[in-house]
């Protein structure tokens, strides 16, 4: 199964991402826009693993230990992949969030996991493939949210439509 751990939004924040897709999709002649269930922060993108690591990705998570902690949410970017426009929303990085990926990534290597060497580049995809009707700009009033847990996801194709499933999450708590 396809397998990633990412930060999962709750309802209010779905609905403010939901606004800015929907301001994209008015000068958007066409794209395939994210479902709003679907939006969400990845932090490590596993891949392909058998069925039985998935204890093994659990307790990796279950070592992890951080604050809840603030990300900001500051604006809306693209990038052209070849025919392919996607748009996303950028999460301003913080050593939070830095330090939290990094060990999450360092410990999951360190259990034989094979990861992409990419680097962090931390966003919320909020469309692919996207024809513009015109190239104006997109008004986005940053905001924050509060981190306080991580999911393992699995990415579930349907007949035309992705959705993710969680498998775990792992709560951060305030430590007095
Ligand atoms: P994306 O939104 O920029 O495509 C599930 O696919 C999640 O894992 C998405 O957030 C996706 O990022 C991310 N991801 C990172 N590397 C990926 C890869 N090689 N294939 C698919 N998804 C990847």
């Amino acid at each position: 199964m396809r397998v990633f751990i990412a930060v999962d939004f709750d309802n209010k924040t779905k609905d403010k991402l939901f606004e800015a897709q929907s301001k994209l999709k008015e000068i958007s002649l066409k794209g395939r826009f994210a479902p709003r269930d679907n939006f969400h922060l990845t932090l490590v993108f596993i891949g392909e693993v058998q069925k039985e690591r998935i204890e093994d990705a659990i307790s990796v998570m279950k070592g992890i230990e951080t604050k809840p902690f603030e990300i900001t949410l500051e604006g809306m970017g693209s990038f052209k992949n070849g025919k392919r426009n996607v748009f996303w929303l950028r999460v301003k990085n913080n050593i939070e969030l830095e330090s939290l990926q990094k060990r999450l990534y360092d410990s999951l290597a360190e259990r034989g996991f094979e990861l992409q060497k990419r680097k962090f580049a931390p966003h919320i995809t909020l469309a692919r493939d996207v024809t513009n009707k015109d190239s104006r700009e997109i008004f986005f009033a940053p905001f924050s949210y509060r981190v306080s847990s991580i999911s393992l996801m699995r990415t579930v194709m349907g007949k035309g439509k992705t959705y993710y499933e969680e498998l775990f999450k792992r709560e951060f708590k305030f430590k007095k």
